[in-house]
């Protein structure tokens, strides 16, 4: 007898990241976001932080080897759909993912590179990072950097000086197929973020800017990104509705502790259920 229900399995993503104990941001933001979207997550931890609200007080990266066999597994049983990654934790857990990634080349990958928390901690090296546009870029479908890891991906200090259109276009030729920078870090009255892609800028949105700050936007963000792709929207779609649905999150985020505030993921028929 099949044990195969005939019940329609949702699209499945995969999110490689890090566990935030909070459940603010990493793969337990992943979790949430994609979950709150109808799509089932499955998780491949890259590594162990300890956390609050204010920010990450340690990381410990999964061994490489970990990170290809959690992975791996699911994916010899899974059709998943799309990969989301986020922190990575290490050199090693960079060359894992781009060998899992480049194992599954027709699958979409949404890649937020994390290279430091909300409040400013490291989370990322210079070897991290130039891994990251060597190794992983030319797997990424879209990226999905704020204005500050754009200009540090881009190249460093000397990035300092280029325009954020300069900076996606290095992207872009390191490998990535569109660049979505976003506008939170920047001095403007609204928060602007811009798609760019093979032929230059896709798409504009202006959102108005929130008051707060806030934990694991960046995380959630690209899941929706991953998560609408898999869905089967194109591009420029999945990420239009990504940015809709985190602003909502954000809108209606929450004090978990007394430190950043936390996006409502669930937040679609929630707004009376706090205590
Ligand atoms: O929000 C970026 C981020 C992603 N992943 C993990 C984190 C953080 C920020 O603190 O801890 C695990």
């Amino acid at each position: 007898m099949s044990l195969r229900s005939t019940i329609p399995t949702p699209p499945l993503v995969m999110s490689l990241a890090g566990s935030d104990p909070t459940g603010g941001a990493g793969v337990q933001a992943d979790i949430l976001t994609l979950a709150s979207l109808g799509c089932h997550p499955v998780s491949v931890v890259t590594a162990i932080t300890v956390q609050d609200s204010h920010g990450v007080a340690g990381v410990q990266a999964v061994a490489a080897e970990w990170v290809t066999r959690q992975a791996q597994t699911v994916l010899e049983d899974m059709p998943v759909a799309a990969f989301k990654v986020g922190l990575v934790a290490s050199v090693e857990n960079i060359a894992a993912i781009a060998g899992i990634a480049g194992r599954y080349p027709g699958l979409p990958l949404v890649l937020d590179p994390v290279l430091a928390s909300g409040r400013g901690d490291a989370l990322a090296s210079a070897s991290m990072v130039q891994a990251l546009r060597t190794q992983l870029l030319p797997c990424t479908t879209v990226l999905t950097p704020n204005s500050v890891e754009a200009r540090r991906l881009a190249g460093g200090g000397e990035a300092a000086s280029l325009s954020l259109a300069e900076c996606a276009r290095v992207l872009l030729a390191d490998g990535a197929r569109y660049v979505l920078i976003t506008g939170t870090h920047e001095a403007s009255e609204q928060v602007e973020n811009v798609l760019y892609g093979p032929g230059g800028e896709v798409h504009r949105a202006t959102w108005p800017r929130l008051p707060g700050c806030y934990h694991g936007s960046g995380c959630t963000l690209a899941s929706a990104i991953a998560g609408y792709l898999a869905r089967g929207c194109s591009v420029p779609e999945a990420v239009q509705a990504a940015q809709a649905y985190t602003w909502q999150a954000l809108a209606q985020g929450f004090a978990a502790g007394s430190g950043q505030l936390f996006p409502r993921r669930f937040f679609a028929g929630q707004e009376r259920q706090d205590v």
